[in-house]
């Protein structure tokens, strides 16, 4: 498209502040812009200003007929031991196949943490100092191991990190990862609006650009080749998780069996809520499908609501950790006919110009951003699944400075989880009532990630160590 063909089109859909200042720019600054502006979809932004930022706009998510979901509980909550048993031998089964690749979102901004760096890049293992991604890395590779097959990792990036990402792993050598099997791709990006509609810039020679949300992992997957590649590599169960959670079983074998043998497109973790108020995404039921509510949409009167034992009626909390099909990604990535992932609004304090053409940093939220969740591709699952998870075994996020998923009860939850490990073992570790040991000691992932490779590993080892301050096995 020729350079005033973009500029044509963003006037005539009444966008063409964007081009305001673009006769005072360098050629190089032009072509900065219209490489920007290119890759703007127009008629996606007028139907998300219509149906999202407009005065009207229907706001709040439709709660008619919602029911908690179903999910299948483990088997000491009354779930069905043998079912959990064929489960684990079926995952087992296709990681032998090497039919299973990991998936880490890694293109969020990590502003609550107030941390200045990739967040994959934060150190948070309780005597080593490991950062999230050597986690991940070492129970990869240790899950390769185990079953005979190296796993691919892909490695969702923004625009903004992306470099920096490359950068550590390129340092610390992939980790000891194949460097052919890790593979980073940059998520796609949105407009930031007005709450006039109107794109942003953020320079005279830049729009307000920002990451599209996890939800854009689906067409990045895509858009990169990354499920091409995954086909020509008999990958078809990708494992989804986030890049703030180290306790997470990136490879659970039982996790992807119930996938399997579920012939499922999506399948999901859930832990039973701590309290009403805790905030997470809520699987539900909705018209026959399976759908995620967050927090700020369920009202508290429903959040509350309890069943005849006493239990929270909308128990099974979102703990965003997904298995998904390569093909049924591919269809959602492809969209067509009813099948797309909505957007979501954010409204924002977005440093944008004024009319002047002066940088403003907003003390207040002066527009709107839009995000895609990937729990939204659910209710477009055939066969979804939903499975109960121990929140100690899998979800200890790193999100804020202090208090409440900071590095300290993250670190907390690891030191309790090889405690319990060592104990299954028949080992004595003195701790207080919480399970946490008074001095630091750590488990690398490639002596033992889960139970079972731990169960495994201490078998061999010889002589066994005393569990006393600053042990570190690996
Ligand atoms: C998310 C879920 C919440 C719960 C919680 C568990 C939403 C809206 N809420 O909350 O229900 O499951 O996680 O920890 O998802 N990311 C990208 N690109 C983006 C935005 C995010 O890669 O454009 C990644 C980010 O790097 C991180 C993950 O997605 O790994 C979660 O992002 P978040 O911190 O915004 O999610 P949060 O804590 O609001």
């Amino acid at each position: 498209m020729s350079d005033h063909s973009v500029i044509e089109r963003f006037r005539n859909a009444g966008q063409g502040q964007v081009f305001a200042y673009f006769d005072k720019l360098s050629a190089e600054g032009q072509k900065a812009l219209l490489a920007q502006a290119a890759e703007i979809d127009l008629a996606e932004i007028e139907r998300l200003n219509r149906t999202l930022v407009a005065a009207g706009a229907a706001t709040g998510v439709n709660l008619e007929g919602l029911a908690p979901a179903p999910y299948e509980r483990r088997p000491e909550n009354g779930g069905d031991a043998a079912r959990w048993a064929a489960a684990k031998q079926a995952g087992e089964a296709a990681l032998r196949a090497g039919r299973v690749a990991a998936f880490t979102v890694a293109g969020g901004q990590g502003t609550r943490l107030g941390y200045d760096g990739p967040k994959g890049t934060f150190a948070v293992t309780p005597l080593k100092q490991k950062p999230l991604f050597q986690v991940f890395a070492e129970k990869i590779l240790a899950a390769g191991k185990r079953y005979g097959k190296p796993l691919h990792w892909f490695i969702m990036t923004s625009h903004a990190n992306h470099e920096a990402t490359e950068a550590f792993f390129a340092e610390h050598k992939y980790f000891g990862l194949d460097r052919g099997h890790v593979h980073f791709f940059r998520q796609g990006r949105m407009p930031a609006v007005g709450f006039d509609g109107k794109i942003l810039l953020e320079a005279k020679d830049a729009l307000a650009l920002s990451p599209d949300g996890h939800g854009g992992s689906l067409r990045a997957l895509e858009r990169s080749g990354a499920l091409d590649l995954m086909q020509r590599e008999g990958v078809d169960i990708i494992s989804y998780f986030q890049v703030d959670n180290p306790l997470v079983r990136c490879i659970d074998p039982a996790f992807f069996g119930w996938h399997v043998l579920g012939k499922s497109e999506m399948t999901s973790k859930m832990v039973p809520k701590a309290y009403a108020e805790e905030k997470v995404g809520h699987f539900c039921t909705q018209g026959g499908r399976t759908v995620v509510v967050e927090y700020s949409d369920l009202p508290m009167a429903q959040q509350r609501e309890t069943d005849a034992t006493g239990a929270l009626r909308y128990l099974a909390g979102s703990i965003a950790i997904h298995v998904l099909d390569r093909e049924f990604v591919r269809r959602m990535a492809k969209g067509g006919e009813g099948v797309a992932l909505p957007f979501h609004r954010a409204d924002k304090k977005i440093p944008a110009l004024d009319a002047a053409g002066n940088l403003v940093k907003p003390e207040k939220a002066n527009g709107v951003k839009f995000e895609m969740f990937v729990f939204d591709a659910l209710p477009f699952a055939r066969n979804p699944v939903v499975i109960e998870t121990r929140r100690a075994d899998d979800f200890s996020p790193v999100k804020n400075a202090t208090g409440l998923d900071s590095p300290q009860t993250c670190r907390d939850d690891q030191l309790r989880q090889y405690v319990r490990w060592l104990r299954a073992q028949g080992v004595a570790v003195e701790t207080d009532a919480t399970g946490l040991p008074k001095e630091a000691m750590e488990v690398s992932p490639l002596f033992g990630y889960d139970e079972d490779s731990f169960a495994d590993a201490w078998a061999k080892l010889s002589p066994k160590p005393q569990a006393t301050a600053g042990l570190y096995l690996s």
